[in-house]
């Protein structure tokens, strides 16, 4: 069980489990969705799973099925490469955003999110409507926003403060913290907001600063960002 909480199974969760699942099934954690492919992990690597039939089958709707952070009940084959999922725990929150025009009316992006840091860049990509349309999105899911501004190494701290003052006026108690990757401006302040056992995302614009952030905290370069990602003429996250 040791594994399972250090990757947030918490107290939340515990409490809520099915007897009758528990018995017949492993506990794991949805890391990433590809179509109908998932990886999950029980805490130690991360292994390919589809889903059961069953689940599959008497899904009601696409928010039924698992989704990124969701705590599923699993079976590992073959010296754990391979499992299939066979139920979905409830949820402590679920991110979604609305989609316009499709017969599906919601796309989920993660499930059991604490925080999430909502990022903006200081330099052209900041733009408070857009900060709102996140934040509605973050406070309808039940997840506590952090608001960070990124890059603030291209504006001055005179331009840090006025920007941080039009934020406060329309997220009053959200705590919002300028950094930089580059200088590493506020890098500790924002590591002392990760708690063991808690999950976090990042949310922005493409180009913001996401990666580079995940890099700066983690302390090396393990996720490639925009402008090595364009070279190679990959999709950027
Ligand atoms: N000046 C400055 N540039 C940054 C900073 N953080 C990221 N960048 C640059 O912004 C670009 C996009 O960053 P990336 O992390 O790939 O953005 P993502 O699309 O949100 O993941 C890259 O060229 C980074 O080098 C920062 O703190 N200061
Ligand atoms: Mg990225």
């Amino acid at each position: 069980m040791d594994n399972l909480n250090n990757i947030g199974f918490s107290h939340w969760f515990r409490s809520r489990l099915d007897a009758d699942k528990v018995a017949a099934h492993a506990i794991a954690r949805v890391v990433s969705v590809h179509k109908e492919r998932y990886t999950i992990t029980n805490g130690q690597g991360e292994v390919f799973a589809e889903l059961s039939g069953n689940l599959f089958y008497t899904a009601d709707s696409p928010t039924d099925l698992p989704t990124t952070g969701d705590w599923v009940y699993a079976d590992f084959y073959d010296d754990d490469t391979h499992a299939i999922i066979h139920g979905v725990m409830p949820r402590k929150t679920l991110l979604r955003r609305k989609t316009a025009g499709k017969l599906v009316d919601f796309q989920l992006i993660a499930a059991n999110i604490d925080v999430a840091f909502v990022i903006q860049s200081a330099d052209y990509n900041f733009n408070l409507r857009r900060l709102e349309r996140y934040l509605v999105m973050v406070n309808e899911s039940g997840i506590t926003p952090v608001i960070l501004l990124s890059k603030c190494d291209l504006i001055t701290q005179n331009e840090v403060e006025n920007i941080k003052a039009s934020l406060l006026s329309i997220a009053p108690h959200v705590t919002v913290l300028a950094y930089s990757s580059l200088s590493g401006e506020n890098i500790d302040v924002i590591k002392k907001y990760l708690l063991p056992g808690n999950t976090y995302c990042l949310l922005g614009s493409s180009g913001v600063g996401k990666t580079t952030l995940l890099n700066s905290l983690l302390g090396s370069r393990q996720f490639e960002t925009q402008s090595v990602s364009k070279k190679q003429n990959k999709g950027r996250h």
